[in-house]
């Protein structure tokens, strides 16, 4: 029982991790595409004890399908996404693609659920999209929301730590063949970064804007506004790809409208949806992205008052995430698992 699925871009890291989560979820499927681009075509894939054969992806693949899941990158979600939705399929798209379009609910679970309420899947005429924001996103509101909904954030300065997975499969392997290549004496070779990734870190590959900032910076901006429907929330950030395999970090500087003191932030964020607090001073453990990696939750840690912000207006917070996981293929399975 359950929708009928289909999964695009399931060579990918992304794709790969929807089926990782549809599995580990029980998620109910009447049955299940598995579609890419014609180079990866004809692959076959075991899942849950079967045997696909990775199917070209076309307009025609969305015959009789209820619910996609999508991260094939934007220009397939452009030109897909919305001839799936002709054909009645509830898109969930994890590219950027749509994330901004004001008809299209971008949504985090835990944290603006009520966006998507008017699509659930009611017959197979009405197909919607809804999109998945960016993994950067996803990681910060996690950590912030229960905080702004206590003591409403005016601004937050955000700085990232990315992985090598928010570049893709290749840049992960780009890593893992660049450490060896230096360890062994030898010359990096770069095709996925211009730059040498191995024992290094730079500024985010996204295209650099003409306001200074890069895409990947202008997401949090942006994509925060959209998610908390506050249109003066003020956000700065500044993204750094680091040689971590597949969880972000990140600092997250927070400034409050009313006052939020140390621990109350604490027990807040011990009782929400999603998040672990790892924040043991005495023996400096805080969140790192190798302990959140193939976890579900996001993990917050140097939880503290901002001493440059008088009367507990601030607060700086440390948070981990699993970028494949919670910021892509989980959010969006969550997303789908709201609408049956
Ligand atoms: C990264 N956040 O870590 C990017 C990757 O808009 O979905 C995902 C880009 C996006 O490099």
């Amino acid at each position: 029982d359950g929708p009928a699925l289909a999964v695009v871009g399931v060579t990918g890291a992304v794709g790969q991790e929807f089926l990782r989560v549809l599995s580990d979820r029980d998620f109910p499927y009447r049955n299940l595409r598995l579609l890419a681009s014609r180079r990866s075509a004809g692959r076959r894939i075991e899942f849950e004890g079967r045997e696909y054969v990775v199917e070209e992806l076309r307009e025609e693949s969305f015959a009789g399908v209820d619910v996609a899941l999508f991260s094939a990158g934007g220009s397939v979600s452009r030109e897909m996404g919305p001839a799936a939705v002709e054909r009645g399929v509830v898109v969930v798209d994890n590219s950027s693609a749509f994330r901004m379009d004001p008809g299209v609910p971008l949504v985090i679970p835990e944290v603006n659920p009520d966006a998507m309420t008017h699509i659930r899947l009611a017959g197979r005429a009405k197909g919607a999209l809804i999109a998945n924001p960016n993994c950067s996103t996803i990681i910060c509101l996690m950590a912030a929301t229960p905080l702004h909904r206590h003591a409403k954030v005016v601004r937050m300065v955000v700085s990232t730590y990315q992985a090598a997975s928010g570049a893709g499969a290749a840049a992960m392997e780009e890593l893992e063949e660049q450490t060896r290549e230096v360890l062994d004496g030898k010359q990096p070779t770069c095709k996925i970064f211009k730059q040498q990734y191995a024992f290094n870190l730079f500024s985010h590959n996204a295209p650099v804007l003409s306001n200074g900032y890069n895409e990947e910076e202008m997401k949090l901006v942006k994509e925060t506004r959209k998610i908390w429907n506050d249109k003066d929330v003020k956000v700065t950030a500044t993204c750094i790809r680091v040689p971590v395999m597949r969880a972000h970090a990140e600092s997250v500087n927070l400034q409050f409208e009313k006052p939020l003191d140390e621990e109350t932030a604490r027990q807040i964020l011990k009782g929400a949806a999603g998040v672990v607090v790892i924040d043991d001073r005495a023996s400096n453990h805080f969140p790192t992205p190798l302990e959140v990696s193939n976890k579900d939750h996001v993990a917050i840690g140097r939880i503290r008052p901002d001493l440059s912000q008088e009367g507990n207006l601030g607060l700086d917070i440390f948070v981990c995430g699993d970028q494949i996981r919670k910021g892509a293929a989980l959010n969006a399975v969550q997303i789908a698992e709201m609408l049956l």
